[in-house]
C-alpha cells in the first residue's frame, strides 16, 4: 500500500458554501413543507385564567366534554397559567426581575394547572407529561393513551425575548408552536368568551364589542386594543408551516369544544395562510 491514499470523506451539502441568511439560496433546499409528525393529533389549549381559575364550575364540564371526546380524537391537552402567574409577575416586577426570570415562574403555574386537569382525567388513562417528554416521547404516550396533558407555556426561560417585561411568549404561543411543529390536525383555544371581539366584551367599551367570526393572522396583528390571546400569537402564526386555522371557542359552553374539533364554526377562526416557503 502506498500510504498516499486520500481517505478524507467529503460530505456533499447544498448548504455548505452559502450564507444561511439569503432566502433565495436556502429556499430550494429548505423551502419544502416539513413532514407532519403527528397528523392525527388534535391540540386543545385550556385557558388558565379563563377556565382553570374558575374552579369546578368551569373545569368539571370541560373535563366531562374532553372525556367524551377521547374515543373520537387523540388529544394533546395544554393548560395556561392563570392568576397565580399574574401574581408572580407582579411580585417579580416589584423586585426588578427580568422577563427571562419571570418566564419560568409563570410557566410552572401552567404546569400546575396541567397536573390538576390530568388528575381529573386519570381514570381514562390520561397523565401529565413533562416538556421533555412532549419533545421526545409524545408518540409512545399517545399510543398508550388517547390523550395526555402538558403545560402550554413554552420553556424559553432565560432565552425569553426581552421586548417586554411580561414574557411575550406565553401559553397561546406555546400551544401554537407545538401544534405547528408536530403538524397536528388542529388547534383549538378554549377561553371564557365566544371568540375575538373588536374590543374586550368584558371591558369598559363592551357595548361596542362585536364578535369577529373569522380573521386572518395579519389583520389580527393590526387589531388595536387587547386580545384574548397572546399579542405575539398572530406574528408567530405568520410563519406557520402546517396549521392553517386556529379556532377560539367558549369553554363555558363545553359542547363547542367537540363541535370545533369536528370542524364546525362555533367561535373565531384565525387563518394563518400556512405556506411551505423557507
Ligand atoms: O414542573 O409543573 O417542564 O412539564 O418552563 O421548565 O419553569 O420544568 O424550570 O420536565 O422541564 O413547573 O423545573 O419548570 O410546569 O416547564 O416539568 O411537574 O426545568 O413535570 O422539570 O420545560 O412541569 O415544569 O415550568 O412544564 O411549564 O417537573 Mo412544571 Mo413547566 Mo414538571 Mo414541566 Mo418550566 Mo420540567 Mo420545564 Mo423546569
Ligand atoms: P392564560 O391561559 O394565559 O391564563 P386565558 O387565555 O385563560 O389566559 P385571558 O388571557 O384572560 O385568558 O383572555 C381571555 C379574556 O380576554 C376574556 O375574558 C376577555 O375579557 C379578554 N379580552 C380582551 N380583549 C378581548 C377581545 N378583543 N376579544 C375577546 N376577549 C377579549
Amino acid at each position: 500500500m502506498s500510504g498516499t491514499t486520500n481517505t478524507i470523506k467529503h460530505l456533499g451539502s447544498p448548504l455548505a458554501r452559502q450564507t444561511l441568511l439569503d432566502k433565495t439560496l436556502t429556499r430550494p433546499v429548505a423551502g419544502h413543507r416539513p413532514i407532519r409528525i403527528l397528523p392525527w393529533l388534535q391540540v386543545v389549549k385550556i385557558g388558565g385564567r379563563s377556565i382553570m381559575d374558575r374552579g369546578p364550575e368551569a373545569i368539571l364540564p370541560v373535563v366531562a366534554e374532553l372525556r367524551k371526546l377521547l374515543p373520537e380524537h387523540r388529544l394533546l391537552i395544554l393548560t395556561g397559567a392563570g392568576i397565580r402567574a399574574r401574581h408572580v409577575y407582579s411580585v417579580g416586577l416589584d423586585l426588578g426581575l427580568p422577563s427571562g426570570s419571570l418566564a419560568p415562574l409563570a410557566a410552572s403555574e401552567a404546569g400546575q394547572n396541567g397536573h390538576i386537569l390530568a388528575a381529573l382525567l386519570a381514570s381514562e388513562g390520561v397523565s401529565y407529561v413533562e416538556h421533555p417528554t412532549i419533545a421526545n416521547q409524545l408518540a409512545i404516550h399517545l399510543t398508550a393513551a388517547r390523550a395526555v396533558v402538558g403545560s402550554a407555556f413554552p420553556p424559553y426561560h432565560h432565552h425569553e425575548f426581552p421586548d417586554s417585561r411580561i414574557p411575550m411568549h406565553r401559553a397561546d404561543t406555546g400551544a401554537f408552536l407545538l401544534a405547528d411543529a408536530l403538524g397536528a390536525a388542529g388547534l383549538t383555544i378554549v377561553e371564557d368568551v365566544d371568540g375575538i371581539y373588536t374590543t374586550d366584551p368584558n371591558g369598559p367599551d363592551c357595548a361596542l364589542a362585536r364578535l369577529l367570526p373569522e380573521i386572518n393572522a395579519a389583520d389580527l396583528a393590526k387589531l388595536p386594543g387587547t386580545l384574548p390571546v397572546d399579542r405575539v400569537l398572530p406574528e408567530v402564526m405568520a410563519n406557520a408551516r402546517h396549521i392553517r386555522r386556529v379556532q377560539i371557542v367558549n369553554g363555558l359552553m363545553p359542547e363547542r369544544i367537540t363541535a370545533a374539533l369536528r370542524g364546525e364554526h362555533v367561535g373565531t377562526i384565525i387563518h394563518t395562510n400556512a405556506t411551505s416557503s423557507a
